[in-house]
Protein backbone atom coordinates (compact mmCIF):
# COMPACT_ATOMS: atom_id res chain seq x y z
CA UNK A 1 0.00 0.00 0.00
CA UNK A 2 0.82 3.46 -0.31
CA UNK A 3 2.53 5.83 2.08
CA UNK A 4 -0.84 7.60 3.80
CA UNK A 5 -0.26 11.47 2.51
CA UNK A 6 0.34 12.62 6.14
CA UNK A 7 3.12 14.83 7.19
CA UNK A 8 5.65 13.11 9.51
CA UNK A 9 5.87 12.80 13.40
CA UNK A 10 8.53 12.35 15.77
CA UNK A 11 9.69 8.04 15.63
CA UNK A 12 8.89 8.43 19.31
CA UNK A 13 5.34 9.82 18.87
CA UNK A 14 2.79 7.25 20.78
CA UNK A 15 -0.16 5.86 18.57
CA UNK A 16 -2.64 4.65 21.03
CA UNK A 17 -6.74 3.83 20.98
CA UNK A 18 -8.89 4.22 23.86
CA UNK A 19 -11.93 2.94 25.60
CA UNK A 20 -13.74 2.61 29.03
CA UNK A 21 -14.90 -0.16 31.49
CA UNK A 22 -18.63 0.26 31.50
CA UNK A 23 -18.88 0.82 27.54
CA UNK A 24 -16.62 -2.52 26.45
CA UNK A 25 -16.80 -4.41 29.41
CA UNK A 26 -20.20 -6.06 30.16
CA UNK A 27 -19.99 -8.84 33.26
CA UNK A 28 -21.87 -6.29 34.94
CA UNK A 29 -22.57 -8.82 37.89
CA UNK A 30 -19.86 -11.19 37.67
CA UNK A 31 -16.59 -12.22 39.99
CA UNK A 32 -17.83 -9.75 42.78
CA UNK A 33 -18.08 -6.26 40.83
CA UNK A 34 -20.27 -4.18 42.94
CA UNK A 35 -22.91 -1.77 40.82
CA UNK A 36 -22.19 1.60 39.33
CA UNK A 37 -24.18 4.72 39.42
CA UNK A 38 -24.59 3.42 35.35
CA UNK A 39 -25.79 0.17 36.30
CA UNK A 40 -28.57 2.03 38.29
CA UNK A 41 -29.09 4.71 35.47
CA UNK A 42 -29.34 2.43 32.84
CA UNK A 43 -32.70 1.05 34.53
CA UNK A 44 -34.61 3.87 35.03
CA UNK A 45 -36.72 4.16 31.96
CA UNK A 46 -36.63 6.40 29.50
CA UNK A 47 -32.65 7.17 30.53
CA UNK A 48 -30.99 5.62 27.28
CA UNK A 49 -31.87 5.54 23.74
CA UNK A 50 -33.52 2.30 23.03
CA UNK A 51 -33.43 1.07 26.69
CA UNK A 52 -29.84 0.22 26.02
CA UNK A 53 -27.70 -0.86 28.77
CA UNK A 54 -24.13 -1.81 29.28
CA UNK A 55 -24.42 -5.04 31.30
CA UNK A 56 -23.14 -7.08 28.03
CA UNK A 57 -21.68 -4.29 25.81
CA UNK A 58 -18.68 -5.53 24.00
CA UNK A 59 -18.39 -8.82 26.07
CA UNK A 60 -14.36 -7.41 26.57
CA UNK A 61 -14.71 -8.86 30.11
CA UNK A 62 -14.21 -12.50 28.47
CA UNK A 63 -13.32 -11.61 25.00
CA UNK A 64 -9.90 -9.31 25.92
CA UNK A 65 -7.65 -12.10 24.49
CA UNK A 66 -9.10 -11.19 20.84
CA UNK A 67 -9.31 -7.15 21.34
CA UNK A 68 -5.07 -7.57 22.78
CA UNK A 69 -5.11 -9.47 19.46
CA UNK A 70 -6.65 -6.52 17.42
CA UNK A 71 -4.21 -4.08 18.94
CA UNK A 72 -1.35 -6.16 18.34
CA UNK A 73 -2.45 -6.17 14.59
CA UNK A 74 -3.33 -2.59 14.56
CA UNK A 75 0.15 -1.62 15.87
CA UNK A 76 -0.69 0.65 18.83
CA UNK A 77 2.23 1.70 21.38
CA UNK A 78 -0.40 2.25 24.10
CA UNK A 79 -4.12 1.11 25.17
CA UNK A 80 -6.21 3.38 27.15
CA UNK A 81 -9.03 1.45 29.10
CA UNK A 82 -10.33 2.33 32.40
CA UNK A 83 -10.72 -0.02 35.59
CA UNK A 84 -14.00 -0.37 36.85
CA UNK A 85 -13.77 0.64 40.81
CA UNK A 86 -16.84 -0.93 41.78
CA UNK A 87 -14.96 -4.30 40.03
CA UNK A 88 -12.07 -3.83 42.39
CA UNK A 89 -13.70 -2.04 44.95
CA UNK A 90 -17.28 -3.16 45.31
CA UNK A 91 -18.58 -0.62 47.85
CA UNK A 92 -16.33 2.08 46.64
CA UNK A 93 -14.66 1.73 49.96
CA UNK A 94 -12.95 -0.77 52.20
CA UNK A 95 -12.60 -4.57 51.16
CA UNK A 96 -10.95 -5.29 47.75
CA UNK A 97 -12.12 -8.25 44.82
CA UNK A 98 -9.56 -10.04 44.27
CA UNK A 99 -11.17 -11.15 41.04
CA UNK A 100 -11.31 -7.52 40.37
CA UNK A 101 -7.86 -6.94 40.48
CA UNK A 102 -7.36 -10.39 39.22
CA UNK A 103 -9.40 -9.33 35.89
CA UNK A 104 -6.98 -6.45 35.07
CA UNK A 105 -3.77 -8.58 36.00
CA UNK A 106 -4.62 -10.63 33.14
CA UNK A 107 -5.19 -7.78 30.59
CA UNK A 108 -1.91 -5.34 32.00
CA UNK A 109 -0.13 -8.79 31.65
CA UNK A 110 -1.61 -9.62 28.07
CA UNK A 111 -1.12 -6.03 26.94
CA UNK A 112 2.77 -6.22 27.68
CA UNK A 113 3.20 -9.43 26.24
CA UNK A 114 2.20 -7.68 23.12
CA UNK A 115 4.53 -4.91 23.26
CA UNK A 116 0.97 -2.48 23.92
CA UNK A 117 1.80 -0.04 26.98
CA UNK A 118 -0.96 -0.19 29.19
CA UNK A 119 -2.80 3.06 29.96
CA UNK A 120 -4.99 2.69 32.28
CA UNK A 121 -7.83 5.52 33.46
CA UNK A 122 -8.56 5.00 37.41
CA UNK A 123 -11.93 6.31 36.71
CA UNK A 124 -14.27 7.31 33.39
CA UNK A 125 -17.86 8.03 35.17
CA UNK A 126 -18.44 4.82 36.70
CA UNK A 127 -19.02 5.73 40.28
CA UNK A 128 -19.46 2.54 42.67
CA UNK A 129 -23.12 2.93 43.49
CA UNK A 130 -22.79 2.99 47.57
CA UNK A 131 -20.82 6.13 47.16
CA UNK A 132 -23.31 7.63 44.42
CA UNK A 133 -26.08 7.01 46.78
CA UNK A 134 -24.10 9.14 49.69
CA UNK A 135 -23.97 11.80 47.42
CA UNK A 136 -21.62 10.99 44.43
CA UNK A 137 -19.71 13.71 43.42
CA UNK A 138 -21.55 16.17 45.50
CA UNK A 139 -19.95 15.21 48.50
CA UNK A 140 -16.03 15.69 49.28
CA UNK A 141 -15.77 12.47 50.84
CA UNK A 142 -15.64 10.77 47.30
CA UNK A 143 -12.44 12.31 46.26
CA UNK A 144 -11.16 11.18 49.69
CA UNK A 145 -12.14 7.47 48.90
CA UNK A 146 -10.82 7.80 44.96
CA UNK A 147 -7.48 9.14 47.02
CA UNK A 148 -7.45 5.30 49.05
CA UNK A 149 -9.08 3.35 45.65
CA UNK A 150 -6.24 5.19 43.79
CA UNK A 151 -3.35 3.86 46.30
CA UNK A 152 -4.56 0.46 45.63
CA UNK A 153 -4.43 0.30 42.05
CA UNK A 154 -0.96 2.31 42.93
CA UNK A 155 0.20 -0.69 44.92
CA UNK A 156 -1.03 -3.40 42.98
CA UNK A 157 0.19 -2.19 39.43
CA UNK A 158 2.81 0.50 40.01
CA UNK A 159 5.45 -1.44 38.71
CA UNK A 160 4.06 -2.90 35.37
CA UNK A 161 2.30 0.54 34.14
CA UNK A 162 4.14 2.75 32.41
CA UNK A 163 1.65 5.51 31.87
CA UNK A 164 -1.42 6.21 34.55
CA UNK A 165 -4.75 8.65 33.94
CA UNK A 166 -6.79 9.45 37.30
CA UNK A 167 -9.73 10.66 36.03
CA UNK A 168 -11.63 11.39 32.84
CA UNK A 169 -13.30 14.38 31.62
CA UNK A 170 -14.82 15.64 35.16
CA UNK A 171 -16.99 18.32 32.99
CA UNK A 172 -19.02 15.76 31.18
CA UNK A 173 -19.69 14.30 34.67
CA UNK A 174 -20.34 17.76 36.12
CA UNK A 175 -22.33 19.41 33.27
CA UNK A 176 -24.57 16.55 32.15
CA UNK A 177 -24.27 14.45 35.39
CA UNK A 178 -25.08 16.60 37.61
CA UNK A 179 -26.24 19.53 36.22
CA UNK A 180 -28.06 18.31 32.92
CA UNK A 181 -29.29 14.80 34.04
CA UNK A 182 -28.51 13.57 30.38
CA UNK A 183 -25.72 11.14 32.09
CA UNK A 184 -25.94 9.56 35.69
CA UNK A 185 -26.96 10.02 38.35
CA UNK A 186 -29.03 11.84 36.18
CA UNK A 187 -29.46 15.36 38.87
CA UNK A 188 -30.37 18.45 37.05
CA UNK A 189 -28.65 20.82 39.62
CA UNK A 190 -27.61 23.36 36.96
CA UNK A 191 -24.88 25.47 38.38
CA UNK A 192 -25.68 23.85 41.68
CA UNK A 193 -23.20 20.65 40.32
CA UNK A 194 -19.92 23.03 40.51
CA UNK A 195 -19.52 21.40 43.77
CA UNK A 196 -18.93 17.71 41.80
CA UNK A 197 -15.78 19.69 39.95
CA UNK A 198 -14.31 20.82 42.54
CA UNK A 199 -14.45 17.69 44.25
CA UNK A 200 -13.63 15.86 40.80
CA UNK A 201 -10.54 17.90 40.96
CA UNK A 202 -9.86 16.96 44.48
CA UNK A 203 -10.16 13.13 43.60
CA UNK A 204 -7.55 13.87 40.24
CA UNK A 205 -5.00 15.66 43.14
CA UNK A 206 -5.42 12.96 45.74
CA UNK A 207 -5.11 9.89 43.36
CA UNK A 208 -1.73 11.53 41.53
CA UNK A 209 -0.57 11.81 45.28
CA UNK A 210 -1.19 8.49 46.09
CA UNK A 211 0.05 6.50 42.70
CA UNK A 212 3.52 8.98 43.06
CA UNK A 213 3.50 7.40 47.20
CA UNK A 214 3.04 3.82 45.58
CA UNK A 215 5.98 4.44 43.50
CA UNK A 216 3.54 4.95 39.62
CA UNK A 217 5.31 7.27 37.47
CA UNK A 218 4.26 9.07 34.01
CA UNK A 219 0.80 10.34 35.54
CA UNK A 220 -1.69 12.76 33.54
CA UNK A 221 -5.28 13.51 33.83
CA UNK A 222 -7.74 13.09 30.24
CA UNK A 223 -9.78 16.52 30.19
CA UNK A 224 -12.39 17.42 27.82
CA UNK A 225 -11.47 20.68 26.17
CA UNK A 226 -13.52 22.28 23.33
CA UNK A 227 -12.55 26.14 21.59
CA UNK A 228 -15.39 27.81 22.25
CA UNK A 229 -16.93 30.69 19.84
CA UNK A 230 -19.13 33.52 20.59
CA UNK A 231 -22.24 32.71 17.63
CA UNK A 232 -21.67 36.66 17.43
CA UNK A 233 -19.94 39.92 18.27
CA UNK A 234 -22.44 41.49 20.34
CA UNK A 235 -21.90 42.09 23.90
CA UNK A 236 -24.28 39.71 25.25
CA UNK A 237 -22.91 36.92 23.18
CA UNK A 238 -19.01 37.47 23.82
CA UNK A 239 -20.35 37.20 27.39
CA UNK A 240 -22.01 34.36 27.41
CA UNK A 241 -19.78 32.53 25.24
CA UNK A 242 -16.90 33.56 27.76
CA UNK A 243 -19.19 32.51 30.91
CA UNK A 244 -19.60 28.91 29.13
CA UNK A 245 -15.70 28.81 27.93
CA UNK A 246 -14.59 29.53 32.01
CA UNK A 247 -17.53 26.87 32.57
CA UNK A 248 -16.63 24.22 30.14
CA UNK A 249 -12.52 24.86 29.56
CA UNK A 250 -10.63 26.67 31.96
CA UNK A 251 -12.46 25.39 35.81
CA UNK A 252 -11.32 22.12 35.05
CA UNK A 253 -7.57 23.32 33.10
CA UNK A 254 -6.80 26.75 35.34
CA UNK A 255 -6.57 24.61 38.79
CA UNK A 256 -4.65 22.18 37.94
CA UNK A 257 -1.68 23.88 35.75
CA UNK A 258 -1.68 27.23 37.78
CA UNK A 259 -3.49 26.16 40.97
CA UNK A 260 -6.52 28.49 40.81
CA UNK A 261 -9.98 28.74 39.40
CA UNK A 262 -11.00 31.42 37.10
CA UNK A 263 -11.53 34.53 38.53
CA UNK A 264 -14.12 35.09 36.63
CA UNK A 265 -16.41 32.27 38.53
CA UNK A 266 -15.62 33.22 41.69
CA UNK A 267 -19.46 33.95 42.55
CA UNK A 268 -20.49 30.67 41.27
CA UNK A 269 -18.16 28.68 43.23
CA UNK A 270 -18.62 27.38 46.57
CA UNK A 271 -15.48 28.62 49.09
CA UNK A 272 -12.36 26.02 48.50
CA UNK A 273 -9.85 25.89 51.16
CA UNK A 274 -6.48 26.69 49.83
CA UNK A 275 -5.05 23.68 50.53
CA UNK A 276 -7.27 21.92 48.46
CA UNK A 277 -5.48 24.04 45.54
CA UNK A 278 -2.73 22.53 46.53
CA UNK A 279 -3.55 19.28 46.07
CA UNK A 280 -5.40 19.56 42.78
CA UNK A 281 -2.27 21.25 40.95
CA UNK A 282 -0.01 18.87 42.35
CA UNK A 283 2.40 18.56 39.24
CA UNK A 284 1.28 15.88 36.74
CA UNK A 285 3.71 14.62 34.04
CA UNK A 286 1.40 15.38 30.90
CA UNK A 287 -1.59 16.60 30.46
CA UNK A 288 -4.28 14.53 28.51
CA UNK A 289 -6.53 16.70 25.70
CA UNK A 290 -9.79 14.64 24.90
CA UNK A 291 -11.27 16.91 21.74
CA UNK A 292 -14.13 16.47 19.48
CA UNK A 293 -14.98 19.61 18.35
CA UNK A 294 -15.83 23.24 18.83
CA UNK A 295 -18.55 24.90 20.48
CA UNK A 296 -20.33 28.13 19.35
CA UNK A 297 -22.12 29.82 22.50
CA UNK A 298 -24.52 33.01 22.39
CA UNK A 299 -26.64 34.45 24.87
CA UNK A 300 -29.99 32.79 25.70
CA UNK A 301 -32.38 32.35 23.15
CA UNK A 302 -35.48 33.70 24.27
CA UNK A 303 -38.28 30.25 24.55
CA UNK A 304 -36.27 27.87 22.80
CA UNK A 305 -34.22 25.53 24.97
CA UNK A 306 -30.46 24.73 23.85
CA UNK A 307 -30.14 21.44 22.59
CA UNK A 308 -26.99 19.23 23.87
CA UNK A 309 -26.64 15.58 21.65
CA UNK A 310 -30.16 16.21 21.31
CA UNK A 311 -31.13 16.68 24.80
CA UNK A 312 -32.87 19.99 26.15
CA UNK A 313 -31.31 21.82 28.29
CA UNK A 314 -32.30 24.11 31.06
CA UNK A 315 -33.88 27.36 29.46
CA UNK A 316 -32.93 29.37 32.44
CA UNK A 317 -29.15 29.10 31.51
CA UNK A 318 -27.56 32.45 30.64
CA UNK A 319 -25.73 30.67 27.44
CA UNK A 320 -27.47 28.72 24.58
CA UNK A 321 -25.40 26.50 22.07
CA UNK A 322 -25.72 27.42 19.17
CA UNK A 323 -25.92 25.12 15.57
CA UNK A 324 -22.33 25.35 14.00
CA UNK A 325 -23.03 26.01 10.27
CA UNK A 326 -21.46 25.23 7.33
CA UNK A 327 -19.41 22.27 8.18
CA UNK A 328 -19.21 18.08 7.42
CA UNK A 329 -20.83 16.58 10.55
CA UNK A 330 -20.63 13.23 11.94
CA UNK A 331 -23.75 10.71 12.33
CA UNK A 332 -23.51 11.76 15.89
CA UNK A 333 -24.61 14.94 14.28
CA UNK A 334 -21.36 16.76 15.68
CA UNK A 335 -19.46 19.29 13.37
CA UNK A 336 -16.15 17.99 11.66
CA UNK A 337 -13.81 21.57 12.11
CA UNK A 338 -9.99 20.66 12.01
CA UNK A 339 -8.71 23.94 12.07
CA UNK A 340 -10.34 23.91 15.45
CA UNK A 341 -8.37 21.31 17.26
CA UNK A 342 -4.86 23.52 15.92
CA UNK A 343 -6.90 26.69 17.83
CA UNK A 344 -6.88 24.46 21.48
CA UNK A 345 -3.98 23.37 21.30
CA UNK A 346 -2.14 26.29 20.37
CA UNK A 347 -4.59 28.23 22.78
CA UNK A 348 -3.02 26.10 25.36
CA UNK A 349 0.47 26.80 24.95
CA UNK A 350 -0.21 30.45 24.75
CA UNK A 351 -2.82 30.69 28.33
CA UNK A 352 -0.26 28.11 30.01
CA UNK A 353 3.31 28.70 28.92
CA UNK A 354 5.91 27.15 30.80
CA UNK A 355 3.35 25.87 32.88
CA UNK A 356 1.96 23.31 30.53
CA UNK A 357 3.29 20.02 30.94
CA UNK A 358 3.76 18.09 27.18
CA UNK A 359 0.33 17.16 25.48
CA UNK A 360 -1.39 13.74 25.08
CA UNK A 361 -4.32 13.58 22.95
CA UNK A 362 -6.30 10.93 25.35
CA UNK A 363 -8.96 10.66 23.07
CA UNK A 364 -10.31 12.20 19.33
CA UNK A 365 -12.70 10.38 17.03
CA UNK A 366 -16.09 10.36 14.96
CA UNK A 367 -19.32 8.86 15.53
CA UNK A 368 -19.85 7.51 12.00
CA UNK A 369 -22.30 4.50 11.70
CA UNK A 370 -21.25 2.41 8.72
CA UNK A 371 -22.29 -1.32 9.14
CA UNK A 372 -20.50 -4.37 7.84
CA UNK A 373 -20.92 -4.84 3.89
CA UNK A 374 -22.19 -8.17 1.55
CA UNK A 375 -18.04 -8.43 1.17
CA UNK A 376 -17.53 -8.48 4.82
CA UNK A 377 -15.67 -5.00 4.86
CA UNK A 378 -16.76 -1.58 6.65
CA UNK A 379 -16.08 1.15 4.22
CA UNK A 380 -15.60 3.90 6.77
CA UNK A 381 -14.25 6.49 4.52
CA UNK A 382 -15.77 9.48 6.42
CA UNK A 383 -13.84 8.27 9.64
CA UNK A 384 -10.48 8.37 8.02
CA UNK A 385 -11.09 11.50 6.25
CA UNK A 386 -11.53 12.75 9.90
CA UNK A 387 -8.87 11.50 11.66
CA UNK A 388 -6.47 12.54 8.33
CA UNK A 389 -7.95 16.10 8.75
CA UNK A 390 -7.41 16.10 12.42
CA UNK A 391 -3.90 14.63 11.95
CA UNK A 392 -2.78 17.10 10.16
CA UNK A 393 -4.35 19.48 12.54
CA UNK A 394 -2.23 18.00 14.84
CA UNK A 395 1.01 18.79 13.39
CA UNK A 396 0.24 21.97 12.26
CA UNK A 397 -0.13 22.61 16.08
CA UNK A 398 3.43 20.88 16.73
CA UNK A 399 4.92 22.97 13.95
CA UNK A 400 3.90 25.63 15.99
CA UNK A 401 5.76 24.93 19.39
CA UNK A 402 2.90 22.68 20.72
CA UNK A 403 4.59 19.81 22.61
CA UNK A 404 2.63 16.83 21.92
CA UNK A 405 3.99 13.16 22.36
CA UNK A 406 0.84 10.96 21.48
CA UNK A 407 -2.59 10.57 20.10
CA UNK A 408 -5.37 8.18 21.15
CA UNK A 409 -8.15 7.30 18.95
CA UNK A 410 -11.66 6.82 19.85
CA UNK A 411 -12.47 4.30 20.14
CA UNK A 412 -10.72 1.06 19.75
CA UNK A 413 -14.16 -0.67 18.75
CA UNK A 414 -17.91 0.32 18.74
CA UNK A 415 -18.99 0.34 22.21
CA UNK A 416 -22.02 1.76 24.44
CA UNK A 417 -22.20 5.16 23.74
CA UNK A 418 -23.85 6.27 27.28
CA UNK A 419 -27.31 7.95 26.75
CA UNK A 420 -26.98 7.09 23.01
CA UNK A 421 -26.43 3.85 23.61
CA UNK A 422 -25.49 1.68 20.67
CA UNK A 423 -26.48 3.85 18.56
CA UNK A 424 -23.35 5.68 17.34
CA UNK A 425 -20.35 4.03 16.22
CA UNK A 426 -16.80 5.58 17.23
CA UNK A 427 -14.57 1.90 16.81
CA UNK A 428 -11.81 1.48 14.25
CA UNK A 429 -13.44 -2.01 14.68
CA UNK A 430 -17.02 -2.95 14.28
CA UNK A 431 -19.18 -4.99 16.97
CA UNK A 432 -22.16 -7.04 15.95
CA UNK A 433 -23.62 -6.91 19.07
CA UNK A 434 -25.66 -9.61 18.48
CA UNK A 435 -23.52 -11.89 17.83
CA UNK A 436 -20.54 -10.59 19.32
CA UNK A 437 -18.54 -10.52 16.30
CA UNK A 438 -15.00 -8.15 15.50
CA UNK A 439 -14.82 -6.68 11.72
CA UNK A 440 -11.68 -4.34 11.18
CA UNK A 441 -13.18 -1.41 9.35
CA UNK A 442 -11.38 0.67 6.25
CA UNK A 443 -10.58 2.91 9.42
CA UNK A 444 -8.26 0.46 10.99
CA UNK A 445 -6.13 -0.69 8.07
CA UNK A 446 -5.77 2.80 7.27
CA UNK A 447 -4.50 3.44 11.07
CA UNK A 448 -2.55 0.47 10.79
CA UNK A 449 -0.93 1.49 7.90
CA UNK A 450 -0.23 4.97 9.50
CA UNK A 451 1.17 3.29 12.40
CA UNK A 452 3.38 1.35 10.62
CA UNK A 453 5.14 4.26 8.31
CA UNK A 454 5.82 6.77 11.15
CA UNK A 455 7.20 4.30 13.36
CA UNK A 456 11.33 3.85 13.08
O1 LIG B 1 -17.67 7.79 24.50
C1 LIG B 1 -17.21 8.99 25.02
C2 LIG B 1 -16.15 8.74 26.08
O2 LIG B 1 -16.64 7.93 27.10
C3 LIG B 1 -15.71 10.04 26.69
N1 LIG B 1 -15.35 11.01 25.69
C4 LIG B 1 -16.23 11.19 24.56
C5 LIG B 1 -16.59 9.86 23.94
C6 LIG B 1 -17.55 10.08 22.76
O3 LIG B 1 -18.69 10.71 23.18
Amino acid sequence: MEKPALPRFPSDFVWGVSTASYQIEGAVKEDGRGPSSWDAFVAEPGRVLGGDTGDVACDHYHRYPEDIRLMAELGVDAYRFSFSWSRIQPGGTGPVNPAGLGFYDKLVDGLLDAGIAPSPTLFHWDTPLELEQAGGWLNRDTAERFGEYAQIVGEHFADRIPRWITVNEPVVLTMLGYGAGIHAPGLELGFGALPAAHHLLLAHGLGVQALRAAGASNIGIANNHAVTWSASTSEEDVQAAGLYDNIANWIFADPILTGAYPQELASLLPEVPEADMVVISTPIDWYGINSYNPMLVGAPTVGEAALMDGHELDASLPFSLRELQGYPRTDFDWPVVPAAFTELLVGFKERYGKKLPPLYITENGAAINTGVDVDGRVPDQRRIDFMDAHLHALRVAMDAGVDVRGYFYWSLMDNFEWAAGFSQRFGLVHVDYETQKRTPKDSYYWYQDLIRHTQP
